[in-house]
């Protein structure tokens, strides 16, 4: 066994692992760029290195810093968490032939899976079916009218190289498929570099369901359960569970078997998830994820199973320690994560600031996997997952509403979070009824009303001395003295509604339509797409925002001429900030 890791990550999954570090008695290396020189990875772990830097790129992703600190800290084996070096190939290569372990699958399982065309391939070869569609590189438009006239539309265009469904171009006539392909070409070669396209029959009300598989060196290859992850928004997953709702038995062993299969075909080692579509009582192998993925705790907790121990065990080569005889799935899981960002009116804009305030919920069958306490401060510069909240229920009732009374105990301070869409999902009928589909979110929820502020403890009065006031009430008809509490700086009881205090930007704020546009949020400019002097109509981009590895349209509020740009490729904004100016 390993006497010392290395995390290669920040935020709850390095938590996680450090905590199963401590618990096998493995000396735990955190690494940190600048503004998480106080974050709580780093307070957690035993040791910590420096990376330097502020964004990704100068930190957790500078090759060079992260293998000084291996080096400098004598870790013997690495954990990548996921996102960052988790599905790097080359970075696992690299760190192999030092003699240092990778703790995930091998270098070439990580290829073939990277690689979508060579994913399903890879299916193929174990008799796993696919969404019916093809495995070589469109050439021609003719290619997809052929397909078409087969299969029918619509019919989805998606990059050989990509992943997490940017560049995929749903085709639904005939006369969508230039445009359609063009377009998938381009924005593949924009994302990831590479503009290779396949096709695949699309399907239009799926369920996405993963399998959960773990593989040790020994050749014995396991799964563990699916995890229906519907409920989700532009590729943003919002809460995953275990086991899939209306999930008939034998098509579990059977995709159970699937992603085994798969697993196997590849020679596949540590833990790994399968991703199917589900739809009409049939599931489709999709790709192959070569990570440990943020929503595994749901597996963990209806198998028992402790998905990093098992990983950590079988990286240093030792056996699985259960069989697939072994495994068996008890009760219900459930996990939202709570994102510092705001749905409200469905937009889910990021949050990033300080947590002034955070009161986690508490109670048999709650967990909770955060990366920040109070005080913490969450930067625009990385992924916006707060925290997960996972619950555990004997079914599946009891663990939605279990997830409700946890949800109203979770509190957040200065920053707005994702909490409340929860809350509106697992309080839906359709959620309850488990029929959601992957496009149940976006296209039936209705998230008008919601707020990302948490809303129950109002700042006004919590630390103010109370005195006590005897008060004369009636209550239908009758008389009743009764006391009461009050702040000492109201005068009566019926000193009316509770000041509200509001978190308006000192100055800089706009009104909408006046022509001065303003930043939403916190964030870097990354593309200008304006000039002074050019005529702009309302609701046309003027520039994109990066904030938490998300890209925002800042958008015209007015039809007019831009007077002004503030603003240069690069510049960091604060919420309110004027970008530009249109008369
Ligand atoms: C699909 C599909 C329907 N038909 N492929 C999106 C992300 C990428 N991993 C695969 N994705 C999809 N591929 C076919 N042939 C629908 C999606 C899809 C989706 C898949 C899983 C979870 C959420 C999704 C949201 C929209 C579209």
């Amino acid at each position: 066994m390993f006497s010392k890791i290395l995390i290669a990550n920040r935020g709850e999954i390095a938590v996680r692992v450090i905590r199963a570090c401590r618990e096998l008695g493995i000396t735990s290396v955190a690494v940190y760029s600048e503004l998480d020189r106080d974050a709580l990875h780093v307070r957690l772990a035993d040791e910590a290195y420096a990376l330097g830097g502020e964004t990704a790129a100068e930190s957790y992703l500078n090759t060079e810093a992260i293998l000084a600190a291996i080096k400098q800290s004598g870790a013997e084996a690495v954990h990548p968490g996921y996102g960052f070096y988790s599905e790097n190939a080359d970075f696992a290569r690299s760190i192999t032939e030092l003699g240092i372990a990778f703790i995930g699958p091998p270098p070439e399982a990580i290829e073939v899976m990277g690689d979508k065309i060579s994913a399903r391939l890879a299916a193929e070869k174990v008799n796993v079916n696919g969404v019916p569609g093809t495995t070589t590189v469109i050439e021609s438009v003719d290619e997809i009218h052929a397909f078409a006239d087969e299969h029918g539309y619509p019919v989805a265009i998606k990059a050989a190289y990509g992943g997490g469904g940017r560049g995929m171009k749903v085709v639904r006539s005939a006369d969508q498929v230039v445009s359609a392909l063009e377009s998938a070409q381009r924005e593949a070669q924009s994302f990831f570099g590479r503009s290779e396209c396949y096709m695949e029959r699309y399907l239009t009300w799926p369920r996405h369901i993963e399998m959960q598989i773990i593989a040790d060196q020994h050749g014995n290859t396991v799964w563990l359960g699916e995890r229906d992850c519907s409920a989700q928004r532009r590729h943003q997953k919002l809460v995953e569970e275990s086991p899939a709702p209306n999930f008939p038995e034998d098509v579990r062993q059977a995709m159970g078997a699937a992603a085994v299969a798969v697993a196997e075909g590849c020679n596949y080692t540590n833990a790994g998830t399968v991703e199917f579509l589900y739809q009409d009582g049939e599931f489709f192998y999709l790709e192959m994820n070569t990570r440990l993925q943020v929503e595994h705790p749901v597996s963990e907790l209806v198998s028992g199973i402790d998905l990093v121990r098992e990983q950590i065990r079988v990286a240093a080569g030792l056996p699985l320690s259960f069989s697939q005889a072994d495994m068996a799935q008890n009760g219900h899981a459930i996990e939202v994560r709570i994102n510092a960002e705001d749905p409200a009116g469905g937009k889910f804009l990021p949050s990033p600031g300080d947590i002034t305030k955070l009161s986690i919920p508490q109670g048999f069958g709650v967990r909770w996997d955060g990366g920040y306490e109070e005080g913490d401060t969450v930067s625009q510069f990385y992924d916006n997952l707060v925290g997960k909240l996972i619950v555990w229920g004997t079914d599946r009732p009891t663990a939605i509403d279990r997830m409700l009374s946890a949800l109203s105990e979770l509190k957040v301070g200065g920053i707005a979070t994702t909490a409340a869409a929860h809350q509106a999902i697992l309080s839906a009928e359709d959620f309850r009824n488990g029929i959601h589909s992957t496009k149940w979110v976006e296209e039936v929820l209705d998230l008008t009303g919601i707020s990302g502020k948490s809303s129950e403890f109002s700042d006004t009065s919590d630390n103010e001395a109370k005195v006590r006031k005897d008060v004369l009430m009636e209550v239908n008809g009758k008389r009743f003295q009764v006391a009461a509490w009050v702040p000492e700086s109201a005068g009566t009881l019926s000193a009316g509604p509770s000041k509200q205090r509001r978190a308006s930007s000192a100055g800089s704020a706009s009104a909408p339509g006046s022509g001065r546009v303003a930043a939403p949020m916190q964030g870097t400019i990354i593309k200008i797409h304006v000039e002074v002097g050019q005529e702009i109509i309302e609701g046309e981009s003027v520039v994109v925002l990066e904030a938490m590895k998300m890209e925002n349209n800042i958008n015209a509020d007015k039809t007019g001429k831009i007077t002004e740009l503030k603003v240069d490729v690069g510049d960091t904004v604060g919420a309110g900030d004027v970008i530009v100016v249109i008369e």
